[in-house]
This record gives C-alpha cells, structure tokens and sequence, in this order.
C-alpha cells in the first residue's frame, strides 16, 4: 500500500465519521480544467503583467483597459472550461451530509455547474460586474465602445470579485466563519494558503475542534496543521477518496 493509500484510508475514517464538512478550495481545483492557477507560469499573452498588481484598485485606476482586457481575456478562457472529476466528486461528496458547505476563492462557476449547491464565493465571480465607484450591480453590459465600460451613474464598470486590498463580501465572510465553526471536518483542496483571511480557515476550523484534511500536489503553509496530508492533484485524489468512502457506506 503506498503512502497515498494509506493517507487516503485516514481521510475516509475521518469522513466516516463527520456530521458537519466545510470543502474549502483555490485555483489548484480547476487547474486540471485548464485554468491556470495564479502563482502558475503566466500565460504568453501576459507575461510582461504581474497579476498581483492587475488584481488591484491600484491597478485597475492606474490603467482600467488593461485590466478590463486581462479580464475579459481570462472570461473568455474561464467560460469555455468545463468542471473536472474533482469539482464533480466533491458534488458526490455533498450527498452524503446534512451540512455540507463548499467555500471556494474561485472565481470560475465550476462548482456551481458541477452540481454543488452550497456554495460561498469569499472572492466573488467574473461572470458578474459592479461599477468601481458605488459598486452598483451591472446586469447587462452597456452596447458602447468605453473600455471599460460605464454605469449609467458615470463610473467605470470592473468585474464582480474581490481585489487585494479590498474587503470580501460580508454576507460571504459571515457564512464561511459559521460553517467553520460549526464543522467537523475540513477539506481543503488547492490554494496555496498564502491569501487571507481565506488562508486562515483551516485554522478557525481546527480553533473548533475540526479534523483538517488537505489535497495539493505540493505541500504548503496549510500542510502543518492538516491532519491528513493528500499529495497529489485534485482531479485524480479526490474521486478515489469519495469512491472508497461510498464503498464504506455500502458496506
Ligand atoms: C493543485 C493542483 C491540482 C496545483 N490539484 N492542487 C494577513 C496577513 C498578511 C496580509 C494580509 C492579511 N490579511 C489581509 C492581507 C492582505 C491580502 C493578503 O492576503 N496578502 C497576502 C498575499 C500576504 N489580502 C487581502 O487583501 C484580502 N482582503 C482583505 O483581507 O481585506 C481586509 C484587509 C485589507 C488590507 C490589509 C489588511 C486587511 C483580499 C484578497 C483578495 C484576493 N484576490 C485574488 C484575485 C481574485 C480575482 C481574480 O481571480 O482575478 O484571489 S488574488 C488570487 O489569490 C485569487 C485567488 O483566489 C487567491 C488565492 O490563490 P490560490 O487559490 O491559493 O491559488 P494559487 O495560485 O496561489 O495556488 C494554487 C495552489 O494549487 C498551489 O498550492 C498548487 O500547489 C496547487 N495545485 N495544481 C490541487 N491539480
């Protein structure tokens, strides 16, 4: 049995035994629907761009069509990618639990189309837009030539998600906090664990008693206070993990 297996064994006892589980994911999920992950290699078209300064305020009022670009850019890319086995085994994953929340730093909508349905979006969603200034919510984009496009109050229109500096959505942090405190069980799928507060999670999560079960090719500041480490990727990790634990159910 490889180390792996034996990992994957621990996880599905912790599994087999929780009520209440909060899945906790970043980009490494939907790496494997060819989205790249941030800290990934830079695509060619934007490699001269560091993305830490063109997901800004910053950024975006020092040159609003380049980040309007970058992000109708990554859209284009986003909308054409499909959920993977692993966005559609933690889908599996929620039939099994009365209280089952999934907290993703994804901006991408595969949760949502793999078939999750409680799902908190702490860095909000590219398939949305608001106005920079009053962030009003903008249901359909103006037919006009700006870059980016304005409100009709005036102000440029940026997209819906949540920038360095910026303040994540309160309704999103009050429902992420609650569902941490109240699981007992944590998976955390595919962030590097550098980002806060999404980073701290799996540490108010095991504040209350929770057992931490992480799945990442790479070890990461998250590592040390997993109860059970799964290294490897998402795609391939997570459908073993939830066959061998419906295995357990039908045993
Ligand atoms: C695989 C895989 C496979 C590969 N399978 N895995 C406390 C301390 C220090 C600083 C701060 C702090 N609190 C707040 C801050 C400031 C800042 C911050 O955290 N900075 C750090 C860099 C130090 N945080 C903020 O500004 C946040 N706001 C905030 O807290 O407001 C209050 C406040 C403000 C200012 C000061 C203090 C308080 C907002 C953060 C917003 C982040 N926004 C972005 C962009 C979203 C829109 C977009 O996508 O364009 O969110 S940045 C980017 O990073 C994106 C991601 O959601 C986020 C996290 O990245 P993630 O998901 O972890 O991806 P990667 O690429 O980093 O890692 C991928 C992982 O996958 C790796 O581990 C791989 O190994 C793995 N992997 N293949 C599984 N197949």
């Amino acid at each position: 049995m490889s180390d792996l297996d034996k990992s994957i064994d621990g996880a599905v006892k912790l599994l087999g035994t929780a009520r209440s589980v909060v899945v906790s994911t970043g980009a490494g999920i939907s790496k494997e629907s060819g989205i790249p992950t941030f800290r990934d290699a830079p695509n060619a078209l934007w490699a001269n761009y560091d993305p830490q300064t063109l997901a800004s305020p910053e950024g975006f009022r020092q040159d609003p069509a380049l980040v309007w670009r970058w992000y109708e850019d990554r859209r284009r890319m986003i909308g054409a990618a499909k959920p993977n086995p692993g966005h559609f085994a933690i889908a599996k994953l929620q039939e099994f639990f009365d209280d089952f929340v999934v907290i993703t730093q994804n901006i991408d909508d595969l949760h949502r189309k793999a078939g999750s349905q409680n799902i908190v979006e702490v860095h909000g969603n590219v398939f949305r837009y608001k106005c920079f200034d009053m962030e009003h919510p903008i249901e359909e984009l103006p037919d006009d030539d700006n870059v980016p496009p304005k409100c009709s109050c005036g102000s440029l229109i940026r997209p819906d998600v949540v920038w360095f500096g910026e303040m994540l959505p309160a309704s999103a942090l009050e429902r992420s906090f609650a569902s941490l405190e109240r699981c007992d069980t944590m998976l955390v799928v595919g962030t590097s664990g550098i980002v806060y507060p999404a980073a701290g999670f799996p540490a108010v999560a095991k504040r209350a008693g929770a057992n931490v079960i992480e799945v990442n090719p790479e070890a990461t500041p998250i590592t040390m206070e997993a109860d059970v480490f799964l290294k490897g990727p998402a795609g391939e990790v997570l459908p073993v993990l939830v066959e061998r634990f419906m295995e357990t159910r039908s045993e």
